[in-house]
C-alpha cells in the first residue's frame, strides 16, 4: 500500500541538526565554550542579555519537579515554559540573572553551562539526539514484512538546498566484505596498506588503502573517520569511482584490527535529485541514480539540505557514531533553495513529487519540509 505522509521536521532539525565533518557550527550568534562549570562570566553576559541570559545547562541528572521549582525561585527559569519542554536528555535551555546562574553553577548538580546558540535552542550531535527521540528503539521493531524499522523501503522527498550525495554518509553498506592487507605494523597505514579488491591475497598498486584522519591523530577511528581505496587514480585523494568502506569492528574497539573486514559502500542513498537547469526559464531536470546521477553537476553550497539529509537518513547502523532517524531509506532531494536558477518553488517541488510517486507505486513516502 502506498502512503504519502506530509510532515515537517522543523523543530527536530532546529534542535537536533549537526553533521560534524561537513558543516561547522554556524557563527550567527556568539558561542562561548567552557571547560567546566564556572568558566562563564555571568556578569559580562548580563551586560549583553540583561536579566535574561540564555544558557544551555547540562545537569548531572534529570531534574525532579521540586528541584525545578527551587531553581525558578533563584531567578533561573526554563526557556520553553517548563522543565519538560525545555529538556533534551540531560540538557535544559534556561534563562536567568547573573546572580541566579552563579548560584546554580555552585549547587553541585550542574555538569556544564554554555550560552545558547542560537537562543532558545539546544544543539546536540546525532548520537545523543536520535536516541532521545527513541529512533534507535524503533530500529529494533519489525514491520509487516519482518524488516527492522530503519526506513527500509521508504522514499523520503526532501525539499531543501540540495545534497552532497557523494559523502559516504549517504551510501548503503551493501557492497560486500573485503580483506585489508597490512604492511606489517598491524595498524591501518595510509599509502602502504591495501584493500584486497580482487580477493587475490596480494596487494596491487590499484588497491592502496587510505583513511581520512579528521582529528590528525594518525589513528583510524572506525566510527568517525572514513577509509577508501585509491583505486582509480593513484593520487592519495578520493576520486569519482573510488569506493569508501565501513569496518566490521567485531571486537568493538573503534579500530581496524587484523582479521576485521571492510564493507564496501556501494549504492548511493540518493535515488533522485530534482532541480531547475540553471537557465532563466528554470526547466526542471531530474538526476536519477539508475540513469545519470554520476554525471550531474549537482551540489549543495548552502549545506542546509545536506545537514537535514544527515538527520533523516545519514550513516550506517552499527558502523558509525552519527546515524540519522531512518538510515536505510532512500532520498529524493528537491532543490528549492539556491542560486543560479537551480531552485524550484515549493509549489513546483511538491507538484513534481506526484509523477514520481506514481512511478514508485509500491513505495511508502515521506515528505520533509524544513524551511524556516
Ligand atoms: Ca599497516
Ligand atoms: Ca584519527
Ligand atoms: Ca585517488
Ligand atoms: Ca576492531
Amino acid at each position: 500500500m502506498r502512503k504519502v505522509i506530509l510532515g515537517t521536521l522543523l523543530l527536530v532539525i532546529l534542535i537536533l541538526g549537526f553533521i560534524p565533518p561537513m558543516h561547522p557550527q554556524s557563527a550567527e550568534a556568539p558561542m562561548i565554550e567552557n571547560d567546566g562549570v564556572g568558566d562563564l562570566d555571568f556578569w559580562s553576559l548580563e551586560e549583553t542579555f540583561g536579566n535574561e541570559i540564555p544558557v544551555v545547562v547540562r545537569f548531572s541528572d534529570i531534574l525532579t519537579n521540586s528541584l525545578a521549582e527551587e531553581l525558578e525561585l533563584l531567578g533561573v527559569r526554563f526557556s520553553l515554559g517548563n522543565s519538560v519542554s525545555s529538556r533534551v536528555g540531560d540538557h535544559y535551555v534556561m534563562r536567568g540573572t547573573a546572580e541566579g546562574l552563579s548560584i546554580l553553577a555552585d549547587m553541585g548538580i550542574v555538569e556544564d553551562i554554555d550560552v545558547q546558540t542560537p537562543r532558545d535552542h539546544i544543539q546536540l550531535t546525532r548520537d545523543v539526539s536520535i536516541p532521545e527521540i527513541n529512533a534507535d528503539d524503533a530500529w529494533n521493531l519489525l514491520d509487516s514484512l519482518d524488516r527492522n524499522i530503519t526506513g527500509e523501503g521508504l522514499l523520503i522527498a526532501d525539499l531543501d538546498s540540495g545534497i552532497d550525495w557523494k559523502h559516504p554518509d549517504f551510501w548503503f553498506a551493501n557492497g560486500g566484505e573485503y580483506d585489508w592487507l597490512d604492511d606489517g605494523d598491524s595498524l591501518p597505514t595510509n599509502g602502504t596498506d591495501a584493500i584486497d579488491l580482487d580477493d587475490s591475497g596480494l596487494a596491487t598498486s590499484d588497491e592502496v588503502m587510505y583513511y581520512l584522519d579528521y582529528d590528525n591523530d594518525v589513528i583510524f577511528d572506525t566510527a568517525n573517520e572514513w577509509i577508501w581505496a585509491d583505486s582509480v587514480i593513484q593520487n592519495a585523494e578520493p576520486d569519482i569511482g573510488e569506493p569508501f568502506f565501513v569496518v566490521n569492528d567485531t571486537n568493538d574497539n573503534g579500530q581496524l584490527d587484523i582479521g576485521e573486514k571492510l564493507i564496501m559502500l556501494s549504492t548511493p542513498k540518493t535515488k533522485y535529485i530534482v532541480e531547475a537547469d540553471g537557465t532563466p526559464s528554470r526547466n526542471i531536470q531530474v538526476w536519477d541514480r539508475s540513469a545519470n546521477l554520476t554525471t550531474s553537476g549537482h551540489d549543495d553550497p548552502n549545506g542546509h539540505g545536506t545537514a537535514v539529509a544527515g538527520i533523516l537518513l545519514g550513516g550506517q547502523i552499527g558502523h558509525r557514531k552519527f546515524v540519522g532517524v531512518a538510515p536505510n531509506s532512500e532520498l529524493m532531494m528537491i532543490k528549492v533553495i539556491g542560486g543560479s536558477n537551480e531552485w524550484l518553488t515549493i509549489e513546483e517541488g511538491l507538484t513534481c513529487i506526484q509523477p514520481w510517486c506514481r512511478r514508485d507505486i509500491n513505495r511508502d513516502w515521506f515528505v520533509d519540509l524544513s524551511l524556516s
